[in-house]
């Protein structure tokens, strides 16, 4: 058989399992990346499991998300991170250098090996030839600790890619097209490859936005070959020496096969609020909007900010639009400033923020209320940006840019300007005294015991389940419920992100303002239990949405199906994660009723169904344990802390 380039990249890390779909497999780390936002609940699990050393080739902590230093908590968040990778042994890279994305694949990223990181968005690092995967903190933590990734093997997605794109069509579109075509579950247990002749019409920033909102289609990984557009970008970054060409062999197959005709595509837009929604600019032109936001790992690359300042210099912003500027990196902002970009945005009227992900999670220039904003970057959940009922439309920057210009969403193809033809400056090499590296191994561990600052509050510890419950229904959800839907994000909660009882207080806010009463209510009654529709949990991989409702009493979610970083989310913290065998059997279930279940750990350690009763009736419903023999483990260990402090 003649492998694809995940086949390869899959079986090159294999340390159990085989490449047939379905299996479970354990595949090596090479490479691991933490956000702040994630990061403190991996430091503080190494804390709790003792560790000494970083174990793998290459681990960075980076400081990108909560920026915003409205008091001490956020600041206390960084010092903590930095001792943290210090005693450890990560890289680090400072507040201000920007988002862990682009600064990975600039500075790390290598074709052929493995990363995974405590974000979703780490599939990104797909552009240059790696397998790059999201997970939540504690499997980082576990990587980072020297064990494996734990998988079922996905299916391969090939997605073929012809001809070039027309003017005022770009890589966001590509994936938006993809969007179109599949909505937001369309990736599910899959890795999508990229191929074709039309690769080579797309640099590897364009790369870059297409791999990342892989995550959108809730896929495990993008992946990209390791051609000559990243062997000149390595070169240019003086990495050349680490570049290694990989690539499908010609005639592999793979699961599903898709072709995008780029050359048919046109301007697309995701409408509120969900990824998925996506129509054609074209069909929405004419709605008024207020805000224009550039930035974000979705759109990080320096063509992305050029383009909005040569379509902006052209004419005026309207004073009622924010034009709002975020650069990816210190880098990128520097290139801006030399090549004159970054004058001409001020010029225009725009407002410049510091290098980092901002408001793409909420962490500042929310907008106002019930009014549209307009934003590159890659996800548009209800509530994310911070306004409880915002309206985050998600578009290409040409889009954005002709839109601010306009006052109205606009089709980037009505402009009357030659499509401008950008030169993109080689990117600037790391500089130790930004991202720190580790201390060398020979010197003695410096920092005995993590110093932390108040609000960051030790990690909750997890039990294992009780082996029978009666239990009340508290949510009975719909379909696509994303984790923040279940734990939001924005300025107001973020700062909690390393104090789970705090961040406890804000659990399904935007969905049930009751939830956390009712929660606490029933916490000496043993606890409860929520039901969902498909896909429960997409998006963000923050293992909050599964910890903070575990420490608020939840101990079952019954669903119709999983996001594949929740569902190990859930399990790493001892909620029991159950599957419908009948998809109907939803309705006969709604809030307060009360269910039971018995036999539990002998049906979590041997049995792939388990019987559900309902109080007061004589019905019973069969339900799934779609576990692996290791997420049993850890179930009855009670989580994988307990489980790996097991492990030794
Ligand atoms: C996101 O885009 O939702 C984030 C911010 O990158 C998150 C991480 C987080 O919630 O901290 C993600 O996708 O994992």
């Amino acid at each position: 058989m003649k492998p694809n380039l995940t086949q390869k990249l899959i079986e090159s890390h294999l340390q159990n399992g085989s490449i047939k779909v379905g299996e479970n497999i354990a595949l090596k780390v090479d490479q691991t990346l933490c956000q702040d936002a994630t990061g403190t609940l991996v430091m503080l699990t190494l804390d709790a499991i003792k560790l000494n050393k970083v174990k793998t080739e290459i681990s960075v902590q980076y400081i990108d998300h909560n920026l915003i230093q409205e008091d001490h908590k956020n600041p206390d968040d960084h010092a903590f991170l930095n001792y943290s990778a210090e005693r450890f042994g990560l890289w680090f890279s400072r507040p201000g250098n920007g988002i862990s994305h682009p600064l990975h694949m600039q500075y790390f990223a290598r074709p052929g090996k493995s990363l995974i990181g405590s974000d979703s968005h780490t599939c990104a690092n797909g552009c240059m030839g790696m397998l790059a995967i999201g997970t939540g903190g504690a499997d980082v933590a576990m990587a980072i600790a020297g064990h494996p990734l734990h998988l079922v093997m996905p299916e391969i997605w090939g997605v073929e890619l012809r001809n070039d794109l027309p003017k005022w069509v770009s890589a966001k579109d590509i994936i938006l097209e993809l969007l179109r075509r599949h909505g937001v579950e369309g990736g599910v247990g899959r890795i999508i490859e990229y191929h074709g002749e039309g690769l080579k019409n797309l640099s590897i920033w364009d790369r870059h936005v297409i791999a990342n909102m892989g995550a959108e289609l809730g896929a495990t990984a993008s992946v990209f070959p390791a051609d000559d557009c990243v062997k000149a970008f390595m070169l240019s970054a003086g990495r050349g020496d680490e570049w290694l060409e990989l690539k499908a062999d010609p005639g592999c197959s793979y699961d599903h096969n898709e072709v995008i005709n780029l050359a048919e595509l046109e301007p697309l837009i995701a409408k509120p609020s969900s990824p998925g929604n996506v129509v054609t600019v074209a069909s929405v032109e004419g709605e008024s909007i207020q805000q224009a936001y550039i930035g974000s790992s979705a759109n990080p690359g320096f063509r992305d900010y050029t383009i909005v300042a040569e379509i902006v210099k052209t004419g005026e912003i309207p004073t009622d639009i924010s034009l709002d500027i975020n650069p990816s990196s210190r880098d990128i902002l520097k290139q801006l400033t030399v090549q004159g970009s970054l004058a001409q945005l001020i010029e225009s009227g725009a407002r410049i923020h510091q290098a980092g992900c901002n408001g793409c999670i909420g962490m500042g220039q929310a907008p106002a209320t019930a009014v549209n904003s307009l934003r590159t970057t890659p996800r548009n959940f209800p509530g994310r940006s911070g306004t409880a009922d915002d309206r985050v439309w998600l578009c290409s920057p040409e889009t954005a840019a002709a839109s601010a210009l306009n006052g109205k969403i606009t089709d980037p193809r009505r402009l009357t300007i030659n499509y401008p033809n950008i030169q993109v400056p080689a990117p600037g090499k790391r500089e130790d005294s930004l991202i720190r590296p580790p201390l060398n191994n020979t010197i003695p561990v410096l920092v005995e015991r993590v110093e932390h600052g108040p609000n960051i509050a030790p990690l909750p510890s997890t039990t294992a389940i009780a082996d029978s419950l009666q239990l009340p229904i508290l949510l009975h959800l719909g379909n696509d419920v994303s984790t923040d839907e279940i734990l939001p994000a924005g300025a107001e909660v973020l700062p909690f992100r390393s104090n789970i009882p705090k961040i406890s207080e804000f659990v399904f806010k935007n969905l049930n303002h009751n939830y956390v009463e009712s929660a606490k209510n029933n916490l000496q009654q043993g606890g409860h239990v929520i039901i969902a529709g498909q896909n429960y949990g997409q998006g963000s991989s923050r293992e909050h949405a599964a910890l903070a409702p575990a420490y608020l009493g939840l101990k079952v979610v019954i669903a119709a199906s999983f996001a594949r970083i929740h569902f190990q989310n859930l399990v790493n913290f001892g909620v029991l994660p159950l599957v419908f065998k009948r998809k109907t059997d939803k309705t006969k279930l709604g809030t307060n009723t009360k269910i039971g279940l018995d036999n539990i750990h002998n049906a979590i350690a041997n049995s792939d169904e388990i019987a559900l009763s309902i109080f007061d009736s004589e019905e019973t419903i069969p339900l799934e344990l779609r576990l692996s023999a290791r997420q049993r483990e850890i179930l009855l260990a009670g989580g994988i802390i307990p489980w790996a402090k097991k492990q030794g």
